[in-house]
């Protein structure tokens, strides 16, 4: 029902642009996809398939066939497009085994290969897909590209190689990941911040939430994609928890274990409603640790996924904030006016997915209820599901934007932990960083196909 209101009032106000306006009932785009449309359709596309909505999904299918066009004039963020677009495409063929889908993403991939022409071959962050020519942020350090951006390509890469049967998309990750083993390495610790023309870190700002996250994400998820044979990345990602763990992973004195972010050498006691994904990502990755230590990356999930769940809890709205502190004396509560805000994250949800199928301990299908009845009450309204500006005060203050990852991942990992787990079992498929869907390549090369379902 919430995936109908959501999908309802896109295609009412918003259809064929990229997101909705709940509040102002029209569409809403954003600079990260330049002229690129549609990416509520592109991102939920695999959602609406999981959920049988079968009518909805050939509505979206048609309007890609007729109107998703990449031959445009655009400067695009090439990890979103990535992520979503790319992503989604992929995960709509893998699942329903449309062609369109599979040549859409092999089409844009294409596309996305000029910001690979640099010095180190560390991609640009933004790309014009129609003259190829890249840039940097010009917020981020020094010219730097940045670490969750060119480290979250890895598994769309890996899957478009596989599909188009040209290396070339294969090849360009493994570069970045060949760049990033020669780079020494402050306390073992991966700066969010890498200068594609020099090849060498930028600030040594060190984070699991926004600006690093996902890079963490797809070294696990890259060795578990491969059917556990990329024993570089796994080896990548072992190494880089322990020195989180050692560096960045604190307890509080009311007994909260968070993820502080690390400023050449200094701690900063903040935690990102991004970083809660780290739960799940350490439970998932627990069954692969070493020798003795899976059941303590699986208490280390449970103990993040906790203090997740209190940062919702201490809110008048049961709905985390953007960021939560540990200093000053509170603990899992946002003390600045402009961290207070929530715009329909999936990442503590996210994490009760993951703690739910792999303990089934009840509490994280109650957490995740407590999410539901919170977006219910305060996030829905008649245009759709809006952004709050501050969880901390009793009136709702919309933020008016519908965000595509909440058809993409939000809503999706709820039904996942009211569905049984036969439901895309997570030995066979990955979920890329947007919850988008590629199958495990299994190393006899047979894929896992949908009918396995
Ligand atoms: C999504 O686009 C992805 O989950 C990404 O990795 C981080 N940000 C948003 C959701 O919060």
């Amino acid at each position: 029902q919430m995936m109908k209101h959501a999908w309802n009032n896109y295609k009412r106000y918003a259809w064929g642009l990229n997101e909705l306006k709940p509040i102002s009932r029209e569409g809403h785009s954003s600079s990260l996809f330049g002229n690129i449309k549609g990416a509520t359709i592109v991102d939920a596309l695999d959602t609406l398939f999981i959920m049988g909505m079968k009518d909805e999904f050939q509505e979206a299918k048609s309007w890609i066939e007729k109107n998703l066009d990449f031959n445009v004039n655009a400067e695009v963020s090439v990890f979103e497009v990535n992520i979503r677009f790319v992503g989604g495409l992929l995960s709509a063929y893998y699942l329903s085994g449309e062609e369109i889908f599979r040549k859409k993403a092999v089409e844009l991939g294409v596309k996305l290969l000029p910001a690979f022409h640099t010095p180190s071959g560390i991609p640009w962050a933004l790309l014009n897909i129609k003259s190829g020519i890249g840039r940097n942020w010009p917020w981020a350090s020094g010219g730097s590209s940045i670490l969750a951006e060119f480290g979250t390509l890895h598994l769309e890469f890996t899957h478009l190689s596989h599909l188009s049967g040209d290396p070339v998309f294969a090849e360009k990750v493994m570069n970045i990941r060949t760049v990033l083993n020669k780079l020494k390495k402050p306390k073992g610790l991966y700066p969010n911040y890498l200068n594609p023309s020099s090849g060498q870190w930028g600030q040594h700002h060190v984070s699991v939430g926004g600006l690093g996250d996902s890079f963490y994400e797809y070294l696990l998820k890259a060795w578990l994609m491969s059917d556990k044979t990329d024993l570089e990345a796994k080896e990548m990602y072992f190494d880089a928890v322990q020195a989180i763990e050692t560096h960045l992973i604190r307890k509080s004195s009311g007994g909260l274990t968070y993820i502080a972010e690390w400023k050449g050498g200094l701690l900063e006691h903040k935690m990102g409603h991004l970083t809660c994904f780290a739960g799940g990502m350490f439970a998932l990755g627990a069954e692969g640790a070493p020798e003795g230590l899976a059941q303590h990356y699986l208490q280390l999930g449970a103990e993040i996924a906790r203090t997740c769940h209190e940062s919702y809890n201490r809110t008048f709205m049961k709905l985390g904030p953007e960021a939560f502190r540990f200093d000053g004396g509170v603990e899992a509560i946002a003390t600045r006016q402009n961290e207070k805000y929530y715009i329909l994250r999936p990442e503590v949800i996210e994490t009760y997915m993951y703690m739910w199928r792999l303990t089934h301990d009840p509490k994280y299908r109650k957490w995740a209820w407590e999410a539901v009845e919170a977006l219910e009450s305060h996030c829905r309204v008649t245009g759709g599901y809006s952004g709050l500006r501050d969880v901390y005060f009793v009136h709702e203050n919309y933020d008016d934007v519908q965000q595509s990852f909440f058809l993409a991942e939000t809503l999706k990992y709820l039904y996942l932990i009211f569905s049984d787990d036969d439901l895309l079992p997570l030995e066979h498929w990955i979920f890329n960083t947007e919850a988008h869907l590629l199958p495990v390549l299994r190393a006899d090369k047979k894929e896992v196909e949908v009918k396995e379902k």
